[in-house]
């Protein structure tokens, strides 16, 4: 219906999972021929909503939709360990040269000890090639595009469900994108049997996008020993696991979340990493990421690095300098790295305190269900198991804003908020 398009914002925000169909019919009829063929775009389910909450003009208004970490205050922090290398770097006025294609090497090499551990074999084994992204996006951006090129016949698989940009990226590099079994809303847990039994139907070279820790949306995780099986899996039917980790110290620590990466490289396997600073360093407008490739052997590192930057070069070029430095003054510093650790605990365990507030209060007001999932989930999200009705509700009734999905960012809650979320949740629940 095109005035409901153009009218009304909240109509505007498609489900989570929505198929969008063409060609949608045009807004508006200005008599224009040229753009006639354009496609209408909808609009992105969690861009869009973000917009609809900055309109919003009731003071109550609560935004859980967008995977930003706000701070107790409501406000989106400025790292201290962050802020003082932003100042040491401020003190001596410096040129902007371009960074070559693959970014800054002291950044490159700090993704790299963060990712696998600064004493990984791979890593003196030269066999773990990095390069500088325009945050987590443009690693993924970068990484389909050279599978694509380099193995044309494969197909990409996402969780289901899954952050729709995965899809988003993939599709848009020329991929074929289906999706594995993941989620259980039965169990609020992970469907591994249907999993690991679609992932044995696979073919040689088929792409898995895998979130590592904290996944997005569910906040549902495997367990290191299920990781274990599926890496086996993946290693006997000669996969390519593409591990997206954006919430890196957001579960565990900086290492156990990513336990699955480096097993991986433990295990051999031809690993893609994208990577992003955007939450851990709270830097989401300097896009600050990297794509690293686990290769064989420092030989086919050398090749597959060789077209990364050609894959850069490409696209944009280069990347931007200042968060690169930034990070890598923060993350080659002692002082600044034990800093930031800490800051990045402050911000999870905040986190945890949230979920088990909303707990508390929602089992003290529905005794008899059962609510122990949003303790149990990881990172910022929570798969609320809210119908798309009850999402509507707490948006029109409360300004509380969630994804249709039900996925809701914990990290928007505060000690300001919680109670009135709370009251909100039990009243749509009941
Ligand atoms: N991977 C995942 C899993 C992810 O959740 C995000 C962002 C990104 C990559 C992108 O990272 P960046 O460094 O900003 O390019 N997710 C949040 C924001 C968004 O949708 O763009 C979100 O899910 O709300």
């Amino acid at each position: 219906n095109i005035m409901q398009l153009s009218d009304d914002p909240v109509l505007q925000i498609l489900p989570f999972n929505a198929k969008i169909r063409f060609p949608i019919p045009h807004p508006s009829d200005k008599g224009s021929i040229m753009y006639r063929h354009v496609e209408y775009y909808p609009g992105d389910p969690i861009l869009s909503l973000v917009e609809t909450f900055k309109n919003d003009p009731r003071p109550e208004k609560v935004n859980l939709s967008i995977g930003i970490y706000f701070d107790d205050e409501g406000k989106m922090p400025v790292l201290e360990s962050v802020s003082r290398a932003e100042t040491a770097r401020a003190a001596t006025p410096a040129l902007s040269p371009y960074l070559p294609m693959e970014g800054l090497d002291t950044y490159r090499s700090a993704v790299q000890h963060l990712l696998f551990g600064k004493d990984n074999r791979a890593l003196a084994q030269g066999r773990i090639v990095t390069v500088q992204t325009l945050g987590g996006s443009g690693a993924l951006k970068v990484g389909a595009d050279f599978l694509h090129r380099w193995f044309p016949e494969a197909r990409a698989y996402v969780s289901d469900p899954t952050w729709d940009n995965h899809r988003g990226i993939f599709e848009g590099a020329g991929f074929e994108v289906g999706t594995y079994p993941y989620y259980d809303p039965a169990t609020v847990g992970v469907k591994f049997d249907e999993m690991t039994a679609f992932f044995n139907t696979l073919p040689e070279h088929s792409v898995l996008i895998l979130h590592p820790c904290c996944h997005n949306p569910t906040g549902v995780d495997m367990s290191e020993q299920q990781w274990d099986e599926v890496l086996q899996i993946i290693k006997t039917r000669k996969l390519i696991p593409f591990m997206d980790i954006a919430y890196q110290g957001f579960g565990g620590d900086l290492d156990s979340d990513a336990y699955a990466i480096r097993k991986a490289v433990e295990m051999e396997l031809p690993l893609f990493v994208s990577n992003s600073f955007s939450k851990n360093l709270s830097l989401y407008g300097e896009r600050v990421g990297g794509l690293s490739v686990v290769c064989p052997n420092k030989e086919e590192a050398e090749l597959v690095f060789g077209q990364l930057k050609f894959t850069v070069r490409r696209i944009y070029s280069s990347p931007p300098a200042h968060g690169a430095y930034i990070a890598a003054d923060v993350m080659n510093s002692t002082e600044l790295y034990a800093l930031w650790q800490n800051e990045v605990y402050v911000m999870r365990d905040r986190i945890r305190a949230m979920r088990q507030k909303l707990y508390d209060v929602l089992t003290a007001q529905i005794p008899n269900r059962d609510f122990t999932y949003f303790i149990k989930q990881r990172g910022m999200f929570s798969y609320t198991g809210l119908s798309v009705e009850q999402v509507r509700r707490l948006r029109d009734e409360f300004a509380v804003y969630l994804l249709d999905s039900g996925r809701m960012c914990v990290a928007g809650l505060n000690a300001s908020n919680i109670a009135y979320v709370a009251d909100a949740f039990a009243e749509v629940l009941k």
